[in-house]
């Protein structure tokens, strides 16, 4: 076939490094940019088969999300704005490490598998992040595409969650909005100002935010929205790009790992500031105090102002309908506490990564989901957005059912389904305190983080570590588990796990406790036990103090 020798030619000036592997993770692939070349190209051509497959429009995303600006990686896309299937994964791995000379048969082997017409049209939407290996791998990958006579659409520079909303808007035929990134802001910022119009006597000073942009696409993205929010939300973009490096000291990625504010942003107490990614697709919240004290208000805060936002409308709506928070094991116990007890809402952990939160999101009319590094997003079942539209148009009900029902509708619009995204978290919960009156204070005091601490350990074989209950505990090696049983037993409110990576060759622990010192010490403490029991190399983990 002529489609076969143009991805040999078009290969071979995208050649692999011979004996290089890598393997679509967690988020995609992911890894220094010298080594990616050929993954952009021959991800071009998974792309391009899965769109053939699903006779849809698909997407793939150049990132490295928060990673340094010297790594580069990518995401797929699949046709409802999702991540992609497991299975496209697999392929995209297996083309991704075919030996040059293999590369054809691997191909021809996914054809077969997948019972591929290779006449029916493809259609690959492409987007990349700020970096400077950027450009160069979008083409390769719409060089990919085009040699199984695919069409790419170029987004240029977008952010992560804004290429998933191309995807799915085209797919819907608009029905979802419109395919581009001024239909996005036309639709958020519609969406907020609809929600905002009527908040109690907003002050200039309430409706002013400062915003990290990470030095990435993100804080460009805000830029050009701004225009959109008609003055109802003032926006401060600091690391827009122009002077620091991406990702550099500044990001929600820094901060969560850190706890500290970003350099190069402006604060004074009490100023409500949030932190991008280097993708946009993870938001955090933070203050600090007039001690001088740092406040973050990470992906569980938000969650919790969401859930408690959507729960008062849906009561005040008269709607019945099954609502739920899902959460990983690195949410922080005070807020499953808090959800559960108080909230009283039903609250689902799963492992690690947006794929899993957006699954288990997806069996409730209504789920917010977010991992506590600041992913995430709300999901409404389409019988939940009929229920909630036919309320909004029913001329028999009271003016209370009837602000509730319209809040609800534009709350949907507001948000980004598809996937976490950080822009359309940051609308949705500046209308929250707004339409609340809420200070940023008062939202962190709604319950007080316990003290925890994470460390990272090196194994010379991190799968030796096989987890169960959503990564909360450990299967193997023998005695972790009853080891690290005993060492919570120790410290009051405590809870601690180890879980393999899925992004680095480590093993993470997570420990959480009612002091700081007692969280740090169980940290070291199960650390340490990793270190014993599941192959550690290098130098055995230091205590912290
Ligand atoms: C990726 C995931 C993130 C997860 C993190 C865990 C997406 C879009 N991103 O960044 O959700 O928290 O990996 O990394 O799924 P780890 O397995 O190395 O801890
Ligand atoms: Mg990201």
């Amino acid at each position: 076939m002529a489609q076969f020798q143009e991805v040999s030619n078009q290969s071979s000036l995208h050649p692999k490094p011979a004996g290089y592997v890598l393997a679509y993770g967690t988020a995609g692939f992911r890894a220094n940019a010298k080594h990616l070349d050929h993954i952009m190209f021959r991800t071009g051509l998974v792309a391009a088969l899965c769109s053939k497959k699903t006779e849809a429009t698909v997407g793939v995303m150049v990132t490295a999300s928060h990673n340094p600006e010297e790594d580069n990686g990518l995401k797929m896309i699949g046709p409802m704005g999702e991540m992609v299937a497991p299975t496209w994964e697999g392929y995209a791995t297996l083309l991704a490490n075919a030996e040059q000379e293999d590369l054809l048969t691997a191909l021809k082997d996914i054809l077969e598998k997948e019972a591929i017409n290779m006449s029916q049209e493809a259609s690959v939407f492409v987007g990349k992040d700020t970096r400077s290996s950027s450009a160069s791998f979008s083409q390769a990958v719409m060089d990919g595409v085009s040699a199984l006579g695919g069409r790419s659409k170029d987004y240029g520079l977008v952010t992560t969650p804004q290429l998933h909303y191309m995807v799915r808007c085209q797919n819907t035929q608009g029905q979802y909005g419109e395919a581009t990134v001024e239909g996005y802001y036309k639709k958020l910022c519609q969406a907020f100002i609809h929600l905002t119009k009527n908040a109690s006597n907003c002050t200039d000073d309430q409706k002013h935010l400062s915003v990290d942009g990470a030095n990435g696409v993100g804080a460009l993205k805000v830029r050009e929205m701004e225009s959109h929010l008609k003055k109802e939300l003032h926006l401060s973009v600091f690391n827009d790009g122009t002077t620091g490096k991406l990702n550099h000291q500044c990001g929600a990625d820094f901060l969560k790992v850190q706890q500290k504010p970003p350099t190069g942003i402006k604060m004074n107490p009490g100023d409500r500031c949030c932190s991008l990614d280097g993708d946009a697709d993870r938001l955090v919240y933070y203050f600090t105090d007039s001690e001088g004290q740092f406040h973050l208000l990470d992906g569980d805060k938000i969650a919790t102002l969401i859930i408690i936002f959507m729960k008062e409308l849906l009561t005040q709506a008269g709607l019945n309908l099954n609502i739920a928070v899902v959460q990983t094991a690195y949410a922080n116990g005070s807020s499953t506490r808090y959800l559960e007890d108080t909230v009283k809402i039903t609250v689902k952990c799963t492992k690690t990564g947006v794929k899993h939160l957006h699954r288990a999101a997806q069996e409730f009319d209504i789920a917010v989901y977010f991992e506590a590094n600041g992913h995430g997003t709300v999901l409404f079942s389409e019988a939940a957005e009929q229920k909630i539209q036919q309320l909004a148009e029913n001329p028999s009900i009271n003016d209370e059912r009837k602000r509730a029902a319209l809040l609800l509708q534009h709350t949907i619009d507001v948000i980004n389904q598809t996937v976490g995204d950080g822009i359309s978290d940051m609308l949705l919960i500046e209308a929250i305190l707004a339409i609340k009156s809420m200070t940023i204070q008062q939202w962190d005091a709604i319950y007080s983080d316990l003290p925890n601490r994470q460390l990272k350990v090196k194994v010379s074989d991190r799968k030796i570590i096989v987890t169960t209950d959503a990564e909360r505990r450990a299967v193997s090696p023998d005695g972790l588990q009853e080891t690290i049983d005993s060492l919570v037993k120790k410290y009051k409110l405590a809870r601690a796990f180890a879980r393999p990576s899925g992004t680095e060759n480590i093993v993470r622990i997570y420990a959480e406790a009612e002091t700081q010192e007692s969280a740090d010490a169980l940290a070291h403490e199960v650390a340490l036990a990793v270190y014993n029991l599941a192959g550690g190399v290098g130098g055995e983990p230091k205590p912290l103090h």
